[in-house]
């Protein structure tokens, strides 16, 4: 039997699994150590086989606004277990996500249950497209919508040039179909719009961006994208698979006032299980199959267990919607704590923070785009990270991602992170 330590598994996992991990950024190679393997969670900790314990500012990348092993969520998929797990046939649990999906999200009159964030915004593209029967698509520079094709591409030389492919294997001839511009630039967007906007079919934005670190919307900018998909006939689809029932149960087109024509869900709304969602228009989503003739399906789509602990995730939110001023206030106190460290160690960084997301810059800032979010110090953040983890705190193994607060934690225990802090910053 493998001795059970992290370094073991690693190694044993390397020869099965690319990288050992099942998804690249777990590999921690943008933190320079390895990554240890987890036994188990809960609340706010996370233990890894040597039994270890972190307080987690990951949440699963987002998911766990409960943190782990919310009894709740527990108890009920535990139920829902007893029954089976996968009828491949429609169940009145479905509806009901559907409902309180709608319910919170008035902009979503419909909407279609998928397995990942990727699914759900691959379909969403392919809507857009079918729906206006245009083929281009405008992204921002630094926004990631998951892992298919057309969003896997990287912003050409200059803003209206055509995008390249962001990775091996994306055609170049699919890549070109997507323009990327910069984030928070409405300038730009406009100047795709005026040499482009009767050929793009949607513009799809993380409404507040997290996949570059935590980047906010300046004032003017989602609402600028708004009124150019509308003035141009395509579609704005808002990609909350982060924000969506993170940022309050509106997400953050509640939060900002502004109207999608579609929306992507995913993560917090599957209560830590695989399970994300795309909706918006009626007229919009009646173009789906059966009913039309954009074609989208799945095995697993409104996975009986998913979907239960997305409707315990979201009754519990509804019930107490309490937990928003909490996990906004620790997360406030996390960012100006961390803030304040960094600024008395007088070391080059800034910290953006949205309710309960928020990413520490080692760069001077303000970072209000992806390539200011590059001139970060990512050895610096890799050495904050390790210093952290060493006294157990568990933040995400790259500098270009959010970290989150969740429910699972007390204030002290923020307190207490932020001693650990301290002491890392102190010695960077
Ligand atoms: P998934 O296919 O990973 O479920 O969702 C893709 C996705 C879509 N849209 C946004 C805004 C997202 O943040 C994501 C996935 N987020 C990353 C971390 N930022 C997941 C972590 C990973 O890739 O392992």
């Amino acid at each position: 039997m493998t001795e059970k330590t992290s370094l073991k598994l690693f190694e044993e996992s390397q020869k099965l699994i690319p990288g050992g991990v099942n998804s690249p950024v777990r590999a921690c190679r943008a933190v320079g150590t390895t990554p240890r393997f987890v036994s188990r969670g809960r609340g706010a900790r996370i233990f890894d086989v040597e039994g270890d314990q972190y307080y987690d500012f990951v949440s699963s990348w987002g998911p766990l606004i409960f943190g782990h092993a919310s009894p709740n969520i527990i108890n009920d998929i535990r139920e829902a277990l007893s029954l089976g797990t996968s009828y491949g046939a429609p169940t009145e649990r479905e509806l009901i996500l559907a409902r309180l999906i709608s319910e919170h999200v008035p902009s979503v009159e419909m909407l279609r249950l998928v397995s990942s964030g990727t699914e759900a915004a691959m379909s969403a593209v392919r809507l857009a497209r079918g729906f206006t029967g245009r083929d281009r698509i405008l992204k921002f520079t630094g926004c990631y919508h998951g892992h298919a094709d057309s969003l896997l591409v990287e912003a050409g030389s200059g803003v209206i040039t055509f995008g390249i492919p962001g990775s091996k294997g994306v055609p170049e001839a699919l890549a070109r179909l997507t323009i990327s511009a910069p984030y928070n630039d409405a300038a730009a967007a406009e100047e795709v719009f005026s040499a482009l906007g009767g050929e793009i079919a949607c513009v799809i934005v993380e409404p507040v961006a997290g996949n570059m670190g935590v980047v906010p919307p300046e004032p003017g900018f989602l609402e600028k994208l708004r009124e150019l998909a509308t003035r141009h006939g395509s579609l704005l689809v808002f990609d909350e698979v982060i924000t969506g029932f993170r940022l309050g149960l509106s997400g953050a087109q509640g939060l900002y006032r502004v109207t999608p024509d579609l929306t992507i869900l995913g993560k917090i709304v599957g209560g830590g299980l695989p399970l994300a969602a795309f909706g918006g228009r009626r007229d919009v989503m009646e173009r789906l199959a059966p009913l039309g003739d954009v074609y989208q399906a799945g095995t697993l789509s409104g996975n009986p267990l998913a979907v239960t602990a997305g409707i315990s995730a979201l009754r519990r939110l509804k019930a107490e919607p309490g937990c928003y001023g909490r996990i906004n206030h620790m997360g406030k106190r996390w960012a100006e704590g961390l803030l304040g460290l960094v600024q008395r160690k007088g070391i080059p960084a800034t910290v953006n923070h949205v309710g309960s997301m928020s990413t520490l810059f080692f760069t001077e800032g303000p970072v209000r785009d992806y390539d200011s979010a590059l001139k970060s110090d990512t050895d610096l953040y890799a050495k904050y990270y390790r210093g952290m983890l060493a006294r157990g705190v568990w933040l995400p193994p790259s500098q270009f991602e959010a970290s989150f607060t969740s429910a699972g934690f007390i204030f002290e225990e923020i307190d207490l992170c932020l001693e650990m802090a301290e002491e890392v910053i102190n010695s960077l």
